[in-house]
């Protein structure tokens, strides 16, 4: 009993003081900062109380537990605090749930556990809210799906999978031709895959479904609701992105306060064809006068990947050459090296 006292009064520790730095240092909250400053005190205590009997039971050679490693997929800040907090709730119950001869600390443990689930939601708010943008900087390649050329549902899916597999930074649910029940049913399933990747998820034009499946953000459309009417309805975390295809409507969408700008169609496309590509010329235009994050996109392929980070781009969002691939997961990798 001791031994695993001991072993999850550490892991608690370590992991409020991963937390504590993220309020210290990312999200600069004083008030944060100290409320788990005393809670990491109060397992502190219990640690000091009992320190000679806690070592006296520690065993880390034989721990079998030790070499069981969980990689995760990826080491951004959100991951870092999602698997933190978890690892700080799951001690916390084991703490309360093995300490039966010390009601006291037991009820302590149990108090603190339920105290960290209300700050996981304000950190994660805290979070999305001032990291959206800091998120994105590192999202460099974008999905952006279409099942109509896949025979059945678990054929797209499973190309979905392997995209997400191979390191896609954002997915894009983007179905023209589908009933919004369809969108609904489909986006649900996508969401899952795209929460097991960590990967952040997009509803293309209808703010109402992003609202339903409560996705990352909405990718908007010229054509489609304004930015501010559709953070009322998503609120201020929401990502919101939206589709330009001239110098104009990338100074407006800044003005008008999106969270990136989508820059296209660079080439020509099947994908989209009634829109007429805007070349080049347009991607090295966004790069030298818009500050926000551009993803440029239209008929960007392995061949021509290189060209358009030539012109300035830093980040793609791309249909066919992925989705359509043989094998997405190798086509995502392709492109990541070209992104550097
Ligand atoms: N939006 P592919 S171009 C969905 O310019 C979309 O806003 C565009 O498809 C824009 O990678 C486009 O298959 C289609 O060419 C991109």
């Amino acid at each position: 009993m001791k031994r695993i006292i001991d072993a999850n009064l550490n892991r608690g520790n370590e992991a409020l003081r991963v937390i504590e730095e993220i309020t210290r240092f990312i999200l600069n909250d004083k008030n944060l900062s100290e409320e788990l400053k005393i809670m990491r005190h109060q397992l502190s205590m219990v640690q000091e109380a009992d320190y000679s009997e806690l070592l006296a039971a520690r065993d880390t050679e034989n721990d079998v537990g030790i070499c069981i490693k969980n990689p995760d997929k990826r080491c951004d800040i959100e991951t870092i605090f999602k698997a933190n907090i978890k690892r700080l709730q799951q001690a916390l119950r084991v703490l309360a749930e093995y300490s039966v001869n010390n009601p006291e600390h037991a009820a302590a443990f149990e108090n603190m556990r339920y105290k960290t689930y209300t700050l996981e939601k304000i950190m994660w708010d805290k979070l999305k809210e001032q990291y959206n943008k800091y998120m994105l900087e590192n999202k460099k390649l974008y999905l952006v799906t279409n099942s109509d050329k896949f025979e059945t549902e678990t054929d797209f899916l499973n190309a979905v999978a392997s995209a997400l597999k191979g390191g896609v930074d954002i997915l894009q649910l983007r179905e023209k031709t589908m009933s919004a029940n369809k969108i609904i049913e489909l986006g649900k399933k996508i969401k899952l895959l795209c929460a097991e990747y960590n990967t952040t998820f997009i509803v293309n034009d209808r703010v109402d479904i992003a609202y339903i499946l409560e996705a990352d953000g909405v990718h908007l459309g010229q054509d489609d609701m304004d930015v501010a009417s559709a953070r009322k309805i998503l609120g201020n975390n929401a990502i919101i992105g939206i589709s330009t295809h001239a110098p104009e409507q990338a100074k407006k969408a800044v003005d008008d306060g999106a969270d990136y700008i989508g820059v296209g169609p660079v080439f020509t496309t099947p994908t989209k064809p009634t829109t007429k590509s805007v070349g080049l010329e347009y991607v090295n235009w966004v790069s030298k006068n818009i500050q926000i994050p551009y993803f440029a996109i239209g008929g960007i392929n392995l061949e021509n990947v290189d060209e358009v980070i030539k012109n300035g781009a830093k980040r793609i969002a791309v249909v066919r050459a992925i989705i359509n691939a043989e094998n997405p997961e190798h086509a995502v990798k392709e492109f990541l090296k070209h992104l550097g």
